[in-house]
């Protein structure tokens, strides 16, 4: 649950980080399936439905950047989408009635984890009303040097940016006035979670640390967002993902500026996309020069 000064918090600044979620036993668990994966990856040589990979992924020395559908591919994950205590802390921020929808494992390795170009979720998957939030679990603990998550406090409620270069979406801001005044780094420990609003922007360093910072996202949207870019679900899918409450036939409105991520460059991730962005801000900046929350 959260007390009031938490709601406001979060619909002020739009994130919050949140300590001492998980239990030491769900921590263990979760690390010990993850690296189950990262271990049957050394069977893998490119992406696929499953893994990401680094660009030195090898048998040898295995380097998976993301899970891509963690809660689909394992019950372990699948539990952090029914999970009573987070979907309690989403209950007070969505109201009772919401499903879940993407979730990854990001995987910032030690040494060379991939950056995260500047973002809004919502330039993705924009819906009818921006009631959606993404949960980010905490396996290692995120400090100023391993690649936090970076965003930028009330920038939820200012505009979307435009994530489209020569006609494609490539899922990165590509707007060269583009500045994260403000931005702030967000440090919470193994088994703490963060929450950050669809329209937050948000990105991240690479890891040049020796600690992997290793983070579960799985998002949440009100059952009456619905999706305005098709993603092939059908009406099973999304009802069969309502983790609270009813589902509801009756989109609710909300007057948003929306540019659907459409067409898109290939790849299907966001580092593959990004790829192909020539406003890369954070690929080459060094770990502390955000300020810290
Ligand atoms: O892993 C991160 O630091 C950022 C995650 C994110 O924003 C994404 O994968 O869309």
């Amino acid at each position: 649950m959260l007390d009031q000064t938490q709601i406001e918090s979060f619909k002020s600044n739009g994130y919050l980080a949140l300590e001492d979620i998980l239990t030491a036993t769900e921590l263990d668990e979760l690390r010990q399936v993850t690296d189950e994966f990262v271990e049957n990856s050394r069977n893998v040589t490119a992406n696929n439905d499953i893994f990401d990979f680094e660009p030195g992924h090898s048998a040898t020395s295995p380097s998976v950047r993301r899970l891509k559908h963690p809660v689909t591919i394992h019950p372990v994950y699948a539990k952090y989408a029914h999970h009573e205590r987070i979907l309690d802390i989403v209950e007070c921020l969505l109201g009772h009635n919401f499903r879940y929808h993407n979730n990854k494992l990001n995987m910032k390795n030690s040494g060379d984890g991939s950056p995260v170009e500047w973002h809004q979720d919502w330039a993705f998957y924009p819906h009818t009303n921006d009631d959606i939030l993404e949960v980010g679990i905490a396996l290692d603990d995120m400090t100023e040097e391993n690649g936090p998550l970076m965003l930028v406090p009330g920038s939820h409620q200012g505009k979307t940016w435009d994530h489209h270069q020569d006609g494609l979406f490539v899922g990165g801001i590509t707007d060269p006035t583009f500045k994260p005044d403000g931005a702030v780094s967000v440090k919470v420990k193994a088994g703490g979670i963060t929450l950050h609003h669809v329209r937050m922007l948000h990105g991240s360093k690479p890891n040049r640390s020796d600690k992997a910072r290793r983070m579960l996202f799985i998002g949440f949207c009100a059952a009456d967002a619905w999706p305005l870019v098709p993603s092939g679900d059908t009406i099973e899918d999304l009802n069969g993902r309502i983790v609270r409450g009813e589902p509801t036939l009756e989109p609710r409105m909300k007057c948003l500026h929306v540019r659907l991520s459409l067409p898109r460059v290939e790849g299907s991730s966001i580092y593959e996309q990004q790829e192909k962005l020539n406003n890369a801000l954070l690929s080459a900046e060094e770990p502390d020069s955000a300020a810290s929350t």
